[in-house]
């Protein structure tokens, strides 16, 4: 955990979310500005920075997060691909638009128009 992380907080409760699933390493829970229809995020509930700090001994982790996002999307209400679908975006760094500098992964779907993206 790392002081001050606003995401470090929410996997710790200090925070309040709307929780989508939980387990021994991944939450998900509803962003709270929301761009899409179906708009939550996936957060590895170690600190890690942003997916530049990512290595190899991050790659069950994020692989089993990527593999669950399908699941949790349709649970969320977004309908089966090839109609449905949807967007999974990961910001990282200032240029890549990163705001909150705990690795997220947004997951987006619903129907169009969307706020956003
Ligand atoms: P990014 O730009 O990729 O770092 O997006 C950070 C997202 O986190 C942004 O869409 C809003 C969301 N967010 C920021 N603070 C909170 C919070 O306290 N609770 C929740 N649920 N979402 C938050």
């Amino acid at each position: 955990m790392s002081d001050n992380c606003i995401f470090c907080k929410i996997v710790e409760g200090k925070i309040p979310s709307r929780k989508v699933y939980e387990d021994d390493e991944i939450l998900a829970f509803h962003d709270v500005n929301p761009w899409a229809p179906v708009h939550f995020l996936m957060v590895p509930k170690a600190h890690i920075p942003s997916m530049a700090h990512v290595g190899p001994e991050h790659a069950g982790l994020l692989g089993r997060m990527m593999a669950l996002a399908p699941k949790l999307a349709a649970q969320e209400g977004c309908r089966p691909y090839p109609e449905g679908g949807f967007r999974i975006v990961t910001n990282t760094g200032a240029e890549g638009g990163q705001e909150v500098h705990h690795l997220h992964i947004h997951v987006m779907g619903g129907p169009r128009p969307w706020l956003r993206g």
